[in-house]
């Protein structure tokens, strides 16, 4: 006995098979739908070289309160690090405690290594000083500024 397959049979198949698709594509929609949207937000970007004993580029702009993501490269020998002192500090030479407790952010990078980090930037525009706290690397040249734009 054959069984003939009729044009309606096959119409009724498509259009079943679609309404499950759809279906499938809703269900996938409202997952998506259901994952809260991130609140756009602009990330001023930078990178940032370090060597013996220099910052390049020794200056970096960035705008006040803005969400920063910098790269940091230590292309020298000994490790490195880039700290952002308080508005209206100046390290003393040699770095000590007191200049420590005024660290805005910093991060150390080891030798012949690079890390992406973020953070943000100080609410108060200004000319912040950037240096090298480890012992001697300030001294020797490494110091920068960083300048936060209203
Ligand atoms: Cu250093």
């Amino acid at each position: 006995m054959v069984t003939h397959v009729t044009g309606g049979e096959m119409e009724h198949s498509k259009f079943t098979l679609v309404s499950l698709l759809s279906v499938f594509v809703l269900l996938l929609l409202t997952a998506c739908a259901g994952t809260p949207a991130a609140a756009p937000q602009t990330t001023t970007q930078i990178t940032v070289d370090m060597v013996e004993f220099m910052f390049n580029p020794e200056t970096v702009r960035v705008p006040a309160g803005g969400q920063i993501e910098i790269t940091l490269i230590n292309s020298g020998a000994l490790e490195h690090e880039w700290a952002i002192m308080n508005l209206g500090i100046q390290a003393s030479e040699p770095f000590d405690e007191n200049d420590e407790a005024n660290i805005y952010w910093e991060k150390e990078v080891g030798p012949r290594s690079q890390v992406v980090e973020t953070f943000t930037a100080p609410s108060e525009p200004g000319d912040y000083q950037i240096v090298c706290a480890i012992a001697g690397h300030m001294e020797a040249g490494m110091v920068g500024t960083l300048v936060v734009e209203p």
